[in-house]
């Protein structure tokens, strides 16, 4: 497929025009509730906006200023979080549980504030308290301010929302998981919230697009899944890449895809098949823990062309890789590279202030005395990120930003290492359960930065318990990815590879599984964000940290106080 990339001088012009244009106020009211839901044969109750499933779409067009109006009536806690949202000093709506604030307690509401600015394309918005985001999610769409696009104007978009089920009461199901140092294993994946028709009573409830022979669809697509990467194809077509996590790639075209737990891809997709009907099909990567610790079963939808069905049925179904095919994954996930002279393009910076290296992988919890413990050798899951197991704050009294702001201590502290303390052979997959590398502490440590210093973090991936690919997301910050590898990483023969010209700018980085990343950003956004894997069970097991990005010089640069209905704990 050729695709246009329009001039750097359009660019410029463009922008002239776009300022001529004055940005809008998008303004919803979601009202959360819980909702009963059948799918699979069973009814559920799931925890809903407005009554969706995923839940509404947020259309924006970027500059434009944001108000969603949150009416908590579910019996939660809840804080809703705008995934990529850089939220450029408003870091109090970024909607972290115990970060940058505490839960909206049922029967209050609270109001969420902001400007997108810089960026364009998908995003998604989810819960950020408990494992809610599992059915409180939906699509967030940043259209370009001149309405162009640097690729020939779609004739249609569409969201396409990947997603997990559980075919119990999940809430409870996983609350019980924790206690046990288990996992809740989802019982079938979704396209658009349904599990398709490999599945008992879901033959009517399959996600099914209509497409016009020789029209161009924008495919939004998301990974909404709580703990899965997931691989997506559509039969017998090609796929075109033209963005990521919001931030425009080189086009790159492929008969496969990839995003690993929160990240998002524009793809272009073109009805130039036969007519007929055409699986589309997404199913898991990930290594380590067989089954039954992962859902590995494969959900679809279906592509059908309008009018004359010479393929009606049944629809061609594609080939998906196996569950453990980290080289197709790592192909995917490192090929990308940035839309040089695209909108919104940053540089990559080229003197570094701040270097970290930072470990990341599981581990085990000593099982409490006299409980009875379900996870690796009769213990609990935990995970690490440099030796230290992150918990949230609960019950400290404020969150994180609060203590920040008002100076407030006790709810964190600043000495998050800038490297791991012991040195060791780190992807050496004979270290699996060597117990002297399992434990770490917990703890709430988070590393502090110097406003607008530039970061280069290298993201190392441990084989103890077990390698697995873990989705780096960084809140408030997109950041480049330089480059990513197998093994440990070696300053004197890695930083060669670094990609200083064109990397990826995203905000969630697939650690490969047995390997590293290295990212860099400016650190230019005053507030506290939460650093965490994107697989949610890890997550609570503790591998994450919080920057702190300090105020700048001037009240311009400063965070603002805090809106006048935060919610208190
Ligand atoms: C569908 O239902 C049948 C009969 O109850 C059962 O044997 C089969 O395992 C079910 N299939 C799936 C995918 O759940
Ligand atoms: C699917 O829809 C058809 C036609 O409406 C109906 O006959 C069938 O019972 C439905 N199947 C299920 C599993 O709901
Ligand atoms: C139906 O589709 C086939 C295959 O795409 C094509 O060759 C044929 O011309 C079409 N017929 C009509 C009436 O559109
Ligand atoms: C993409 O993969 C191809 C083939 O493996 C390789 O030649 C190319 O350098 C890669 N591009 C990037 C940007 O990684
Ligand atoms: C917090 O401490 C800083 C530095 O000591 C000071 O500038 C600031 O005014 C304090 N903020 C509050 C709200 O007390
Ligand atoms: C466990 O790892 C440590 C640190 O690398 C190493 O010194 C020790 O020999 C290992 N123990 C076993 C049993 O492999
Ligand atoms: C792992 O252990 C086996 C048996 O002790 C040894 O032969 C092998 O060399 C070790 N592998 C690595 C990478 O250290
Ligand atoms: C992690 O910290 C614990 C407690 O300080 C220590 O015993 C252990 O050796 C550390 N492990 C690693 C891999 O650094
Ligand atoms: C941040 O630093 C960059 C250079 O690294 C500079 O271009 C930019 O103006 C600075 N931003 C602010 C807000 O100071
Ligand atoms: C909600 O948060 C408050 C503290 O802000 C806490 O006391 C309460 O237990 C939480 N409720 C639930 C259902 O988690
Ligand atoms: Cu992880």
């Amino acid at each position: 497929m050729k695709l246009l990339v329009f001039p750097v001088l359009a660019w410029s012009f463009a922008l002239l025009a776009s300022s001529l244009a004055s940005a809008a106020v998008v303004e919803h009211t979601f009202n959360i509730e819980n909702k009963i839901v059948k799918r699979m044969c069973h009814e559920q109750v799931i925890v809903a906006a407005n009554g969706l499933y995923p839940g509404p779409t947020i259309h924006v067009t970027e500059g434009d200023t944001v108000i969603i109006h949150v009416l908590n009536n579910s019996p939660y806690n809840i804080t809703l979080h705008w995934h990529g949202i850089y939220q450029l000093f408003t870091s109090w709506a970024d909607g972290v549980e115990y970060v940058t604030q505490c839960g909206i307690h049922p029967g209050h509401k609270f109001t969420y504030k902001y400007k997108v600015i810089g960026q364009e394309g998908t995003l998604f918005w989810h819960a950020h308290s408990f494992a809610l985001r599992a059915t409180l999610h939906g699509a967030f769409i940043i259209h370009p301010r001149n309405g162009r696009y640097p690729f020939p104007k779609p004739y249609h978009q569409v969201p396409i929302i990947l997603g997990d089920w559980y075919d119990t009461n999940f809430l409870d199901a996983l609350e019980g998981a924790l206690v046990s140092g288990g996992v809740a294993v989802s019982n079938a994946y979704t396209i658009n919230g349904f599990p398709g028709d490999l599945f008992n009573c879901s033959q009517n409830e399959t996600f099914k697009m209509k497409v016009k022979h020789g029209k161009t669809y924008l495919l939004r697509i998301i990974n909404a899944a709580l703990n899965n990467n997931l691989f997506f194809k559509i039969a017998d077509h090609k796929l075109t890449v033209v963005a990521a996590d919001a931030s425009y790639t080189k086009p790159y075209v492929t008969d496969i895809i990839i995003l690993a737990a929160g990240q998002t891809l524009d793809v272009l997709f073109k009805a130039d098949q036969p007519t007929g009907s055409y699986y589309m099909a997404a199913s898991p990567y990930g290594v380590g823990m067989p089954p039954p610790l992962f859902d590995r079963t494969m959900t679809r939808g279906i592509v059908v062309y309008d009018g004359n069905n010479t393929r009606a049925s049944p629809p061609v179904m594609p080939l998906l890789p196996p569950f453990f095919d980290t080289p197709t994954s790592f192909k995917l996930f490192s090929n990308l590279s940035s839309l040089v002279g695209g909108p919104h393009r940053v540089p990559v910076p080229l003197n570094v202030d701040e270097q970290m290296f930072i470990t990341v992988g599981i581990g085990l919890e000593k099982c409490p005395v006299n409980a009875k413990c379900v996870g690796p050798l009769n213990q609990k899951f935990s995970a690490n990120m440099n030796n230290e197991s992150f918990m949230l704050p609960k019950g400290k009294g404020n969150s994180m930003l609060e203590a920040s702001y008002y100076n407030v201590s006790g709810v964190y502290t600043t000495d998050f290492p800038d490297n791991p303390p012991m040195v060791f052979d780190y992807t050496n997959t004979n270290l699996t359960f060597n117990m002297s590398l399992v434990y770490s502490p917990k703890s709430t440590k988070v590393k502090k930065f110097k406003f607008n210093s530039t970061v280069e973090i290298v993201f190392q991936n441990t084989g103890v318990l077990k390698a697995q690919s873990h989705p780096i997301h960084v809140h408030g910050h997109s950041f480049h990815v330089l480059a990513q590898g197998f093994g440990n990483y070696d300053a004197d023969r890695d930083k060669a590879k670094f990609n200083l010209v064109n990397p990826q700018f995203r905000n969630t980085v697939a650690v490969p599984a047995g390997g590293w990343a290295v990212i860099r950003f400016q650190a230019n956004n005053p507030g506290v964000w939460f650093v965490h894997c994107h697989v949610d069970d890890h997550q609570v097991w503790g591998l994450g940290t919080a920057f702190v990005v300090e105020n700048g010089p001037t009240p311009e640069t400063s965070l603002p106080p805090p809106p006048a209905d935060l919610p208190k704990c």
